[in-house]
Order: C-alpha cells, then sequence, then structure tokens
C-alpha cells in the first residue's frame, strides 16, 4: 500500500505510536510518507519511509499562523500519490485530511485520548467531530476502553477497532544487571543508593506530576527521575519544595530514557490515560509500574501481577504500593513478559496492516465524501 501518515511532531504518545506505524509499515514493504510540522521525535531514517513538511505561508493578516490549512495543503499534495491516509490525534489531523482527500483515498483515524475525551468532545466542536469520524473509512483506538468511550460519546455506528500501542522488544531489553548507581550523579552523594523511581511527562494536569511528587515526598527511602516539561512543573516543583524533597527529584532530558531500565519502578500518577505508552515502554525495560487505576490504562498494567494500582490522587497508596513493588523483585520479570507477550511490534504491526488494508478494500468513494460501505 501507499499510506501517507499525519502526526504531531512534539514528544507526545501519539506522536511516539504514529512514527513506529509508519516506520513499521515500511520496514514491512509499504511506501509510506508522514506529514507533520517536523521530522517528529522518534523519526529515524527508514528504507520506504519519506517525510513531507507541512509549510506555513507567511499570513500577516491572520490573528494566527494558518496551521491547519497548511496542513490540509500538505495531505492535499499527498492525497495525490496515496491508497489510504491513516491520521493519529484527531484534531486537527482528521478535519484537514478529509477536506484534503476529497473523493480520492480514505481517510482512517487513530484516536489517542485527549483528543477526543477533551478536546474534540467539547460542547463547542462535538457536532463537527462527530461528523468527521463517520465519515472515516476506519477508526482506531490505543485500547478497548478508549473505543467505548468514542462510540458512546459521538454516538458512532460501530465501536472503534482497538490496536494496543506496542514496543520493539529488542530496542527496549532490561539490563542484564540492574543498578541504581546510574542515577547517582543526579543527586548528592548523601543519597547514593536510594530506590529510584522513574516518570515520564509532559507536565499536563491530566498527568498530575504533582502527585509522583507527592509519592516521592512520602517515601525517605526513595527518589524519583523526572524527564518532563510542561505547564504543571513549576508546581511540580514547588510542591517538591514544600514537602523537603527537592533533593530527591531530578528533572532530566531524554537523553536520560535508555537508563530507566536500572530504576526500581515506574510511577503514572495519571487522571486518564487511553493507554500509557510510556508505562509500556518501562515494563519492557523491567519496570513495574505504580499507578493510578484508571479505565484504558488497567488493560496494560495488571495490579499485583505487573505492578500496582490506586484511586486517582491517593499519594499515599501509591507509596504503599511502590513499598510493595520493591520487595517483590519478580515482578521485574512479570512486567517485561507483558510488554513483550501482550504488546510486541511483530503482533500488533500486522493487525494494523490488515485493519488499513480492509479499510483501503472496502471504501467507496461516495459524492465528495468518503463513506464506509455498510
Ligand atoms: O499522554 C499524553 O499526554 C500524550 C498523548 C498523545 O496523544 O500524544 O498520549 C495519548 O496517546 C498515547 C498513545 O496512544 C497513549 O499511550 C496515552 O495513554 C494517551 N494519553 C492520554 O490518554 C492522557
Amino acid at each position: 500500500m501507499r499510506i501517507g501518515v499525519s502526526c504531531l511532531a512534539a514528544p507526545g504518545g501519539s506522536g511516539a505510536v504514529a512514527t513506529a506505524v509508519a516506520r513499521g509499515l515500511a520496514l514491512r514493504g509499504h511506501e509510506v510518507r508522514l506529514v507533520a510540522s517536523e521530522q517528529p521525535f522518534r523519526w529515524a531514517p527508514t528504507p520506504g519511509l519519506s517525510f513531507h513538511r507541512v509549510e506555513i505561508p507567511p499570513a500577516p493578516a491572520l490573528p494566527n499562523p494558518p496551521w491547519e490549512y497548511s496542513l490540509a495543503a500538505a495531505l492535499f499534495d499527498v492525497s495525490q500519490v496515496v491508497d489510504v491516509i491513516h491520521v493519529h490525534y484527531a484534531v486537527p489531523h482528521l478535519a484537514a485530511a478529509l477536506l484534503a482527500a476529497e473523493s480520492r483515498c480514505p481517510v482512517v483515524a487513530t484516536l489517542h485520548g485527549t483528543d477526543v475525551t477533551r478536546v474534540g468532545s467539547h460542547p463547542a466542536v462535538l457536532p463537527f467531530t462527530r461528523s468527521l469520524l463517520t465519515r472515516c473509512a476506519a477508526l482506531s483506538t490505543p485500547s478497548a476502553h478508549l473505543a467505548k468511550v468514542a462510540q458512546r460519546l459521538f454516538a458512532l455506528p460501530e465501536t472503534p477497532r482497538a490496536l494496543p500501542n506496542f514496543i520493539d522488544p529488542e530496542a527496549l531489553r532490561p539490563p542484564a544487571t540492574p543498578q541504581r548507581a546510574v542515577f547517582d550523579p543526579l543527586f548528592s552523594s548523601a543519597l547514593s543508593g536510594l530506590a529510584t523511581l522513574v516518570h515520564v511527562s509532559n507536565c499536563r494536569p491530566v498527568k498530575r506530576v504533582t502527585d509522583a511528587i507527592r509519592v516521592v515526598g512520602a517515601l525517605p527511602e526513595a527518589r524519583l527521575v523526572v524527564i518532563g516539561e510542561g505547564p504543571d512543573r513549576a508546581a511540580a516543583e514547588r510542591e517538591a519544595e514544600a514537602l523537603g524533597a527537592s533533593d530527591r527529584v531530578a528533572w532530566v532530558g531524554a537523553e536520560w530514557l535508555p537508563r530507566f531500565g536500572h530504576a526500581d519502578a515506574y510511577l503514572n500518577p495519571s487522571e486518564e490515560e487511553s493507554f500509557g505508552l510510556a508505562a509500556l515502554e518501562a515494563m519492557a525495560v523491567g519496570l513495574p509500574v505504580v499507578g493510578t487505576r484508571v479505565p484504558g490504562f488497567d488493560e496494560v498494567v495488571l495490579h499485583g501481577v505487573t505492578g500496582s494500582l490506586h484511586p486517582v490522587g491517593d499519594a499515599a497508596g501509591m507509596a504503599a504500593g511502590v513499598r510493595e513493588v520493591l520487595g517483590r523483585p519478580e515482578l521485574r520479570a512479570a512486567a517485561r513478559h507483558r510488554a513483550v507477550s501482550g504488546f510486541s511490534a511483530d503482533a500488533v504491526l500486522p493487525e494494523v496492516e490488515a485493519w488499513l488494508a480492509s479499510a483501503v478494500a472496502s471504501w467507496i468513494p461516495e459524492g465528495k465524501e468518503a463513506r464506509r460501505r455498510s
């Protein structure tokens, strides 16, 4: 197939998944064009994969740069030479793709979470989002939970297909001998050897990064490494200060990700998580996950088996969960096993491929709109 993929370029789960799908399908012999504002953060040159940058013309008369218009223009170009356009994160990619593709090729969408739960379902845009979703040739979500939520929110005629986030088990491996000391340079020498928790976050309110601080605040025997930037970071730093835990929290860049397997546990206190790619990646390198019992996330992390789940905001419960997983070293292997056996690229990519092929095969252009055969 010739496939156009459209996604957000900035660090985040949807861009990571879109890039992994684009690369994986290219490596399986498809011709893939990835459209974004810049090369997505996980971009890597791959045979069969090309990058199409969205160029925004100067428009001094407009209040904002015409982003959606330019995205549609880039997708219009791509739509001339592909069999299908696959958009990730519905807002605004879906509107731009449907406008661009007209009746030339089908448009399919992967909904990732907040694109529909927080943005697309806002009363100001809900009827429009619903119209766009019903004009897609196929819809997918990373979890069965989000599929149900999307169907209910938008009164969709069919449940979207659940196609989980996935990992490459070869690229993400646990270290042969985990060594906490790897993180010692980030902390004062007095804190050497403390249990190490890690958390990756865009520090949006939905991630509740401040709860991660409260968890480590309640655990004098632990320290926390956060990869994250975003609106709630300053509040999280103030919380650490207030709890007297600043010296046990280090904020680092993404270059530390490959060392995460040396930590003791991954913290994920989100109030909503359609799947939880960062937690899955942590599991792949052998970390048990302590987080919140929110639907979607509980399809990835199994309480008592690969981690410990607690009510949203229950920092004391999560701190107890950390103590529990620290006492159960066998959870490292269980976490790795679940990541590899349940969410491996080799298992998921063929499903994505078949889903796309079926959308292409069953699509009939109807007037100027693409509709499903049903
Ligand atoms: O979680 C974020 O803030 C990033 C967001 C995104 O769209 O980039 O992630 C969402 O999509 C990921 C990939 O499908 C999922 O693993 C995340 O759980 C989901 N985030 C939320 O639902 C909050």
